[in-house]
């Protein structure tokens, strides 16, 4: 990885911070769909990290291009993340889409044994975050375990009986909670 690469890799993560958990320590404040002015948010920046007073919109749209996941959208002068929020202020208003039939979650051993009991909950977060297909299950359960656990979801079922679920990108997808009922193994 190179220095500029890494750069990108450590201002991506200052951005999920405010975007996702605490746009109030930059002194932001999202919309109700997670929007902010793209200029008030590298003004903040600029504010909290000095170091990264050259930063601007070039950067944040090569950050946004470049990753490996598209964790961010940025439209007309605004920007947000797509994913992962759990800020206290406002719970972010998606808009709900019919999912696919079905969904992966990857996560932990331990984990597992309790979204038995009482369902795939969003814990910190406002939304549970799910996977379009194994492979991206997979890697986001990696992150906790080695050989991580894979749920399938029967999201056709569970959207049938009122639980909604939001697409973020081509491989995530939030929904509320999802009872044991429509949870199964790979
Ligand atoms: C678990 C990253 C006990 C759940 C990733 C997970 C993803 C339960 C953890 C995105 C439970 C929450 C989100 C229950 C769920 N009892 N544990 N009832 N229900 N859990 O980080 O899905 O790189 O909030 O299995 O790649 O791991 O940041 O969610 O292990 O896309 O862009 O509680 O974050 O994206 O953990 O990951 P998280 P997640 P970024």
């Amino acid at each position: 990885i190179s220095p500029m690469d890494k750069m990108l890799q450590q201002i991506s993560r200052i951005l999920s911070y405010a975007l996702r958990h605490h746009p109030e320590e930059f002194g932001i404040i999202l919309d109700e769909e997670g929007w902010v002015l793209t200029n008030d948010l590298l003004n903040a920046i600029k504010k909290n990290h000095p170091a990264l007073r050259w930063i601007d919109s070039a950067t944040l749209r090569l950050i946004q291009q470049q990753n490996d996941k598209p964790r961010f959208e940025m439209i007309e002068g605004s920007i947000r993340a797509r994913y992962g929020h759990s800020l206290a202020q406002l719970r972010i208003r998606m808009i709900p889409q019919k999912p696919p039939v079905v969904l992966y979650h990857g996560t932990t051993e331990k984990a597992i044994l309790q979204i038995r009991q009482t369902g795939l909950q969003p814990q910190q977060r406002h939304y549970v975050h799910l996977s379009a297909d194994i492979q991206t299950a997979r890697l986001v359960g990696k992150r906790r375990a080695k050989s991580p656990h894979i749920v399938v979801i029967n999201a056709s079922d569970a959207f049938q009986a009122g639980i909604q679920f939001y697409k973020c990108n081509d491989t995530i997808w939030l929904s509320d909670s999802i009872p044991p009922l429509y949870l199964g193994d790979l």
